[in-house]
């Protein structure tokens, strides 16, 4: 190559680095001006999981696929839905072994409450790491004593409700839910035309809800110790009253998540890591391509795994979003609360805790103060419930709270 083919090649790389540069802050731009002029999660808000604005009324053709950024290290590797089963952890040299809980019955219904007692504590904090979510202020709030379940809505327990109810849930009865790309088979995504608008990365599949979670040709048969998925407002209120429970208010679920820590992030502490353990299942690697499963889980774990928080309550924070009863606001002011249940109207409910996809670069959802949102027919992969309850419901067993 001669040194004047050298030299327009140099400044051919400098322009498309200038012109790479100021696209690309000219998107960020546009990103924090659409996050900042609505406290609606339609557009998706800069470092966001897009989970908050799934709805079926605001999807996009798919043609425009090849455009959207997948960033750096994409991967087909951690693809397929058989990433997030059992089967996908069966080697002795797989590091994520450790995380495992002892061999789960399929069978066990994962129904016991632990009795929360009520107290004051500090809800949100005054240095909101998301803004717009409403974290802030710290507010002094009073609940009072109540039980919690201890495991998210497994799987086993939501199917007693349906096969004592006929109930439908609204992933049934749209005939779709949302189902995050890298877990569909090229089989059943080949038909799909259509993408969220503000996070392209989620996508409808018709037949997805909580018994074929990743779509049609998917099942739960080795999960039903896992959380139920693709519940809707509506399906996790109905579930929590046939059980003679109820959702808990974000106050309950909060304080209970917390377990009697004050103004920590994590319910163990501010350390995500501690000892350099895992303590909840998130996304470790590159959001939305690759996730690497180093906290032993692609896709959601066992509801009864990792190590539960001072009150006894397992995954409260990661593993799958849990539905409040609270109708969503990001406007609180500091003062005390007693028993707080949230605006009186609204279409939109608070949804806790983040979820197996929850990564700090794209949706640091998985602290105790943090929250989100969606409208209550809105159904998708990463989202549960658990439910509480002024009294223990007849035939449901209680446990004690570990030693202090
Ligand atoms: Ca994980
Ligand atoms: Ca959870």
């Amino acid at each position: 190559m001669s040194a004047s083919t050298l030299n327009r090649v140099f400044l051919a790389s400098i322009f498309l680095l200038y012109l790479l540069v100021n696209v690309r802050s000219a998107l960020q731009e546009d990103a924090i001006i659409q996050a900042s002029s609505t406290e609606s999660a339609d557009t998706v808000k800069e470092e966001d999981c897009g989970c908050s604005s799934l709805n079926r009324e605001k999807l996009v053709d798919r043609n425009g696929e090849a455009d959207v950024d997948h960033g750096e290290g994409e991967s087909e590797e951690t693809s397929g839905p058989s990433k997030s089963l059992d089967d996908d952890h069966g080697t002795e040299e797989d590091p994520a072994l450790k995380y495992r809980a002892e061999a789960n019955e399929n069978t066990k219904l994962w129904n016991e409450m632990v009795h929360i007692e009520g107290g004051m504590f500090t809800m949100g904090i005054d240095e909101p790491i998301i803004p717009l979510d409403g974290e802030s202020p710290s507010r002094r709030v009073n609940v009072d004593s109540f039980y919690a379940d201890v495991y998210e809505t497994s799987n086993a327990e939501f199917m007693r409700f349906v096969e004592a109810t006929g109930y439908q849930t609204d992933a049934e009865k749209f005939g779709d839910s949302f189902v995050v790309e890298t877990v569909i088979s090229e089989e059943v995504k080949k038909d799909i035309t259509q993408a969220v608008a503000a996070a392209p990365w989620w996508l409808p599949v018709k037949g997805a809800n909580w018994r074929h979670p990743e779509g049609p040709d998917s099942n739960i048969t080795k999960r039903m110790d896992h959380p139920v998925v693709h519940m809707s407002w509506a399906d996790a209120n109905e579930y929590c009253k046939w059980a003679g429970k109820r959702l808990p208010t974000e106050a309950e679920w909060e304080y209970a998540t917390r377990g009697g820590l004050e103004n920590r992030l994590f319910p163990w502490g501010n350390n995500m890591l501690p000892n350099s353990k895992h303590r909840m299942n998130i996304w470790q690697g590159k959001f939305p391509t690759t996730n690497t499963g180093e906290d032993g889980f692609i896709g959601t774990c066992p509801v009864n795994n990792y190590k539960p928080n001072g009150f006894g309550l397992y995954n409260t924070v990661g593993n799958v979003w849990e539905w409040t009863s609270d109708r969503w606001t990001i406007h609180h002011l500091k003062k005390f609360l007693n028993n707080p249940t949230g605006p009186e109207t609204g279409d939109k409910r608070v949804k806790k805790g983040g979820s197996f996809m929850c990564h700090k670069s794209y949706c640091y959802r998985y602290r105790c103060a943090a929250r989100s949102q969606n409208t209550e027919d809105s159904s998708a992969y990463n989202l549960g419930m658990r439910c509480v309850a002024d009294r223990l419901p007849e035939g449901v067993p209680e446990v004690k709270r570990p030693s202090q």
